[in-house]
Order: C-alpha cells, then sequence, then structure tokens
C-alpha cells in the first residue's frame, strides 16, 4: 500500500494494487463541503493521469459515506467546484470507479455514488434523496440517474417521500449491486480491479425503462395530494417523470429548479426546522454531565397514553414495568400494550423475533414495590394533582434514592408534585403528546429543582425514544398548550367580532394545517377546556377580553364528535356547519354589542399566526422556551403547523 496522498484538508487516498482508494473525512457527516468537492477532483485528475491507477475506489471515513451537501453553504456565495461538475467527471472516468458506502449515503452523496460505475455497500449503509424535506429537489443528477438505475416508479416514491432505504432495499431495488458482509474496503478494491476488464458502466448513459404511464399518474396524484401545497415534491415529480429525456437536457433542468427552490421561503423554513431539532436538545450547563444508565423504565397509568408510553420504550428497547391500582386493570393495561405491538407486527414494522423480544421485557403489576428495579419511573395517571402526589410519595418509599420521577402532566404544576416528594431534585416532566408512540414530540419540563443530570438523563432517554425532546420551564401548558390557548383565545375574538367557526377553519387549512382549530377542538372535545375555565374563573382578570361562546355550547351540551355536536353537527358523523352554533355566536355578540364584520383568509391567518408568535415572544421572555426554534418545533410536531412554514416565530420572522 503507498503513503497516503493529501488532496485537500478532507480528501486523501493511499494507492493499493493498482486501485487509488480515495477517503472523504469531514466530520461530522462527510458533507460534499467545498473542500472534499476540490479534494476529489483533484483525486481524479490525479488518478486519470497517473498510468499506476487502473481504478479509484470513493468511500467516507467514520460511520457515514456522505450526509449530503453542505446544508451550511446554501445561501452564501458558491464556491467550485460546484458538486454536479465533480460527479459528472466521475462519471466520465476513462478507469472505473467503485463506492463503497461505508454508511449513510444521502443527498448528494447518493447522486455521487450513482455516477460512480458500481456500488457496494457495508450491511450498515443506508441510501436516500431525502432533499424533498429541505424543501428542494435533488440537485446534482438524483433525479436523472436514478430512474436509469431503479425505473421511474421507484424513483418516484424514493425521491418524493425522502425515506431513506435500508442496504438490503438498495439492493434489492439496484441501487447498490452488492453488500460487503466484512471488509468493505477490500471487496471495493477487489471489484475495482475486475472491472477494469471491461469498459465503465456510465449510469447516465443508461436508457430509463419504460414505466406504465398510468401508474405513473396513480404516483404522481398521491405524492401531489401528501405535499399539501410544497412545491418541492411537486417538481421531483415532474423531473423523474421527464427523465428519459437525453440526459444532459434532463440535468440542467433539475439545476435550475433546485436553484430556484433552494433560495425559496419553504426551503429557508424547512432548513430551520432541520438546525432547529438539532439545537434543541443543547442545553447550555449539560454540554458535560454524566447520565447514569437507564435500562428498565416504570409506567404508572396503564391507559392510552400509558399503553402507548410503554410501546415507544418497548421498542427503544427498555425493559418495562407497568403499574396501574388493581391487578385487573394492570391486566388490561397488558393486553392494550400487546394489542400495539401485535398491530405493529401486523403492519410489518416489528418482525416475530422483535415482537417476542419486546413482550419479553414488559411486566405488569398493581404493586408498588415491584417498581423498585426502575430506573427512571412515568407516572400517566389520572390528571389531578392529589392523585399525582399521592403516588409520589409512595415511590417515593419504593424506588431507589437515584431513580429519577418524570410526571407526564400537561396543565398542573409539575413543581407542586416535586414539593411533596422527598427528593424533589430528582423530579422532571415528560409531557408525551397522544398517541405516545407516535407523536414525536416530547416536552422535556425542567422544573425549579430538577437537578442538571436530571435533566441531562430525560433528554437522554427521550432519544433513545425517537422523541423530539424540547426543554420547557414550569407554566400553565408549557410551551405547545400555552401557544394553543393563545390562538384558540384568538380565534374566539374573532368569532365575536364576526367570522365563524368554518371561515376560521378554512383559513387555516388554506394555510397549511391539516385541520381548522375549531374542528380539532370538537374532535379532542370541549368539556377539558371548559373545566379548566370553570377552574379559571374566580381569578380571571376582568379587564382581560373573555368570549363565553364556547361556555354557551357546552352548557347546551355540545362537548365535541362524541358527542355529536360541538363547533360544527355530525350527523351521520359527518362535519357540517351547524346554523345552531351560528344564533348562539349571534346571540353573544349582541349582548356584547358587536356589530359583526366580515373577514378574509388572510385577515383570519395573520391575526391567528400574531397571536401564536405574540405568546412565543412572552415565553422566550419568561425563560420557559430557550429559543424561537424551539417553539416552531413544538407547534409543528405537536400541533399541525406547516413544518414547510417554519413555525411561528419563523413566519413572524
Ligand atoms: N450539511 C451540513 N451539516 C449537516 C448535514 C448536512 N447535509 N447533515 C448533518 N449535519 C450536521 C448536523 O447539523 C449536526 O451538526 C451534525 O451534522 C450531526 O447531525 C446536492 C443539495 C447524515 C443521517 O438531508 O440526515 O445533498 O448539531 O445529529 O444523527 O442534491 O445528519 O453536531 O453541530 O443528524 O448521526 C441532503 C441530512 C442535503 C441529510 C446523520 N442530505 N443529515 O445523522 O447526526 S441537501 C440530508 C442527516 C443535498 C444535493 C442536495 C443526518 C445523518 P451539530 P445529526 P446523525
Amino acid at each position: 500500500m503507498s503513503e497516503v496522498t493529501t488532496f485537500s484538508a478532507t480528501v486523501s487516498a493511499t494507492t493499493r494494487d493498482g486501485v487509488l482508494v480515495v477517503t472523504i473525512d469531514n466530520a461530522p457527516v462527510n458533507a460534499t463541503s467545498a473542500n472534499v468537492r476540490s479534494g476529489i477532483d483533484k483525486a481524479l485528475a490525479h488518478a486519470e493521469t497517473d498510468p499506476g491507477i487502473k481504478s479509484v475506489v470513493i468511500t467516507g471515513a467514520g460511520k457515514t459515506f456522505i450526509g449530503g451537501a453542505d446544508i451550511n453553504e446554501f445561501g452564501k456565495p458558491a464556491i467550485d467546484p460546484p458538486l454536479p461538475d465533480v460527479i459528472g467527471k466521475i462519471e466520465a472516468l476513462s478507469k472505473p470507479v467503485v463506492a463503497a458506502l461505508n454508511g449513510a449515503a444521502l443527498g448528494g452523496g447518493l447522486e455521487l455514488a450513482l455516477s460512480c460505475h458500481y456500488r457496494i455497500a457495508s450491511p450498515s449503509a443506508q441510501v436516500g434523496l431525502p432533499e424533498v424535506k429541505l424543501g428542494i429537489v435533488p440537485g446534482a443528477g438524483g433525479t436523472q440517474r436514478l430512474p436509469r438505475l431503479i425505473g421511474i416508479p421507484a424513483a418516484l416514491d424514493l425521491i418524493a417521500s425522502g425515506r431513506i432505504a435500508k442496504a438490503g432495499e438498495a439492493l434489492s431495488l439496484g441501487i447498490v449491486d452488492e453488500l460487503a458482509e466484512d471488509d468493505l474496503t477490500a471487496t471495493a478494491i477487489k471489484a475495482a480491479q475486475k472491472l477494469t476488464a471491461t469498459p465503465p458502466r456510465r449510469t447516465g448513459e443508461l436508457p430509463v425503462a419504460p414505466a406504465d404511464p398510468a401508474e405513473i399518474e396513480k404516483a404522481s396524484a398521491k405524492i401531489l395530494a401528501k405535499a399539501r401545497g410544497q412545491k418541492a415534491p411537486a417538481e421531483a415529480v415532474r423531473l423523474i417523470a421527464s427523465s428519459h429525456r437525453p440526459l444532459a437536457e434532463g440535468l440542467a433542468d433539475e439545476r435550475t429548479t433546485f436553484l430556484a427552490l433552494r433560495d425559496s421561503r419553504e426551503a429557508a423554513a424547512l432548513r430551520h426546522i432541520f438546525f432547529a431539532e438539532r439545537e434543541a436538545s443543547k442545553v447550555a450547563g449539560l454540554e458535560n454531565v454524566e447520565t447514569p444508565p437507564v435500562t428498565t423504565l416504570g409506567i404508572c397509568g396503564l391507559g392510552l397514553m400509558g399503553s402507548g408510553i410503554a410501546v415507544a420504550a418497548l421498542g427503544a428497547g427498555y425493559s418495562v414495568i407497568g403499574l396501574d391500582q388493581t391487578q385487573e386493570a394492570a391486566e388490561k393495561g397488558h393486553e392494550r400494550i400487546i394489542g400495539l405491538l401485535e398491530r405493529n407486527l401486523a403492519s410489518g414494522r416489528l418482525d416475530q423475533s422483535g415482537f417476542d423480544a419486546q413482550k419479553s421485557r414488559l411486566f405488569v403489576t398493581a404493586s408498588d414495590a415491584d417498581l423498585a428495579p426502575c430506573d427512571l419511573v412515568i407516572e400517566a395517571v389520572f390528571d389531578d394533582l392529589a392523585v399525582k402526589i399521592d403516588l409520589f410519595r409512595r415511590l417515593d418509599k419504593v424506588i431507589r434514592p437515584d431513580a429519577i420521577l418524570a410526571t407526564n402532566t400537561s396543565y398542573l404544576n409539575p413543581d407542586e408534585i416535586a414539593a411533596a416528594t422527598a427528593h424533589p431534585e430528582r423530579v422532571l416532566g415528560l409531557h408525551f403528546f397522544s398517541p405516545a408512540h407516535v407523536m414525536r414530540l416530547l416536552e422535556v419540563v425542567r422544573c425549579e429543582k430538577t437537578a442538571p443530570d436530571v435533566l441531562a438523563t430525560g433528554l437522554t432517554v427521550a432519544k433513545k425514544l425517537k422523541k423530539l425532546p424540547v426543554v420547557t420551564g414550569v407554566t400553565e401548558g408549557f410551551i405547545g398548550n400555552r401557544i394553543f390557548s393563545a390562538y384558540r383565545r384568538e380565534a374566539e375574538y374573532l368569532l365575536e367580532d364576526g367570522a365563524l367557526p368554518h371561515e376560521i377553519d378554512a383559513a387555516l387549512e388554506d394555510y397549511g394545517f391539516p385541520m381548522g382549530l375549531f374542528a380539532v377542538y370538537d374532535m379532542a372535545g370541549l368539556e377539558i377546556a371548559w373545566a379548566r375555565r370553570k377552574r379559571q374563573a374566580a381569578t380571571r382578570d376582568p379587564s382581560e377580553r373573555y368570549v363565553e361562546i364556547a361556555d354557551r355550547l357546552c352548557e347546551a351540551g355540545r362537548l365535541g364528535q362524541k358527542s355529536g355536536r360541538g363547533w360544527y353537527a355530525y350527523p351521520d358523523g359527518k362535519r357540517t356547519i351547524d346554523p345552531e352554533v351560528t344564533a348562539i355566536i349571534e346571540t353573544e355578540r349582541a349582548k356584547k354589542h358587536i356589530t359583526p364584520r366580515s373577514f378574509s383568509k388572510d385577515e383570519i391567518t395573520r391575526r391567528m399566526l400574531q397571536a401564536m408568535a405574540a405568546e412565543g415572544e412572552t415565553l422566550l421572555v419568561e425563560g420557559i422556551a430557550a429559543r424561537p426554534g424551539d417553539i416552531d418545533l413544538v407547534m409543528i410536531n405537536g400541533y399541525g403547523f406547516p413544518a414547510h412554514k417554519g413555525g411561528p416565530m419563523f413566519v413572524k420572522n
């Protein structure tokens, strides 16, 4: 093996038996930053001219092949060589080039691999073109080369969804040619040597297999329906469906489209979310905090929320001890959890061995003492302060002094719960969103006395549960429900001022919410908010505008969809505008001598967004939320705010 040749700070190579093995080492994910592109460019020139080099292998250092183009470079002056040029030179090289996928090959990373003449993957490798999740399309040949390898329908599925495929699927699709069970580089060198006997197979020269227009039409329609107004998926569909064009023409169209989308507000919003998700779990002061190992979770209350948490915990590899009030209730909870696991088995999300392993890690009981082995206990019992305090007092006597107590309360004050325990420093909030085994968002509540290692452990457990943790301080409703209350209030002001529920819902749905606020309200039920409003009545600030319309609906028994009537009527389950509700709204307006006026969709949307952003600003000033991006993540992942808009705080700027 020759000595190492350095082509740039992030690209080096050795020559082994006539094969130039090029390694990209650009932490943290080997993104194709300018330095990587220039290094590969120089390595290719060297390979082309050095007669001792017969073929080339390109691989990555660490656990990622190439995580994509460097997103940090977007919006900055372009630095040559552009990635498509480097990729074109790989494909055009007169000597065979083999991609050795040592890990994730995503975005520009997969596009670079597609331009190689052969692709070998380690079993841990993953491939994907997730650009649409950033509001863009692949910009370096993905929409043109992938269909040439795997056909239009399969390319539509991967690119328009942005999903990641594991090595096995990549092999079966034809994205990779071979899996290397061991020593990826040695296998790649052998393949590179063998390929010198035949002319390089250039992906760009392959024909696109003919596809049934009806099948393409059907797939495209499904993608556009799901895109809910986003531009990138539609453009991806157009580029892929027309990939039978001459390569140069398709590449030019793709590049123009990519550049236009990259500079769009929608792409800026999605990049904001991408980085916000990674910032959210970086909490000042926790950088070097040691977190104890957590292997066994206790879950108290095995109802809808508790069983969802249990399924998420079992899926993450934890052992779960479930506690309920009686053995019968515990058994019912066990059945509920197993039922959810069986659904995962039936859907293929879980295989039989996975199901058996998860089932074997579940134990339920009605005896507090059985929670003694738990490293962390999450309570998801009835949202009543006395009930939670009593439970935590009992658990104080049972669990180890270093074990952690987490409350899942939505509206109670976790500081009051913590204050009732012997060790308030070990208490924090873990506010899951229902269904807890599906919803990514997890508000990690930093109570007044929560110790740093306890908070850090909560974040570690959240990530292992595959949740999106966002730290919040203690306030009624934490971040999400505080903002939800503010925009519900604004919607009710709009009702009094002249708008109707279906007009407000239509404006929100046009903006990109999957469902309007009043439709969501009816689905969740009006009684919880009503009980809270009644609880707050005595201490409500008389100078604050209070809208009584929702109270009138509840007093009339209109508690939402499950009672057949709420903000809407539900004859045979279909949501319909109800003149009775309009009459109630008009009566309330008259009582306050309000002359109703009409509102445009834009005005409704603007007022709702402003109400969210204003409450968000307050949460930042109060120190409840650490960053605007955290607030955006909560509203997108917990309340349906359209991700491609970036969140209420992003929109505001
Ligand atoms: N550019 C710049 N930084 C990136 C990056 C990227 N593509 N991907 C990750 N990072 C940073 C991230 O911000 C974090 O930084 C650190 O790396 C670790 O990330 C031409 C134009 C690769 C699966 O969309 O999916 O190619 O917080 O926590 O869990 O058509 O990162 O440490 O300071 O996610 O091990 C397309 C995005 C780009 C893939 C690794 N590619 N990345 O997961 O680490 S557009 C993507 C990921 C493109 C072409 C187009 C994941 C990962 P910090 P992490 P991880």
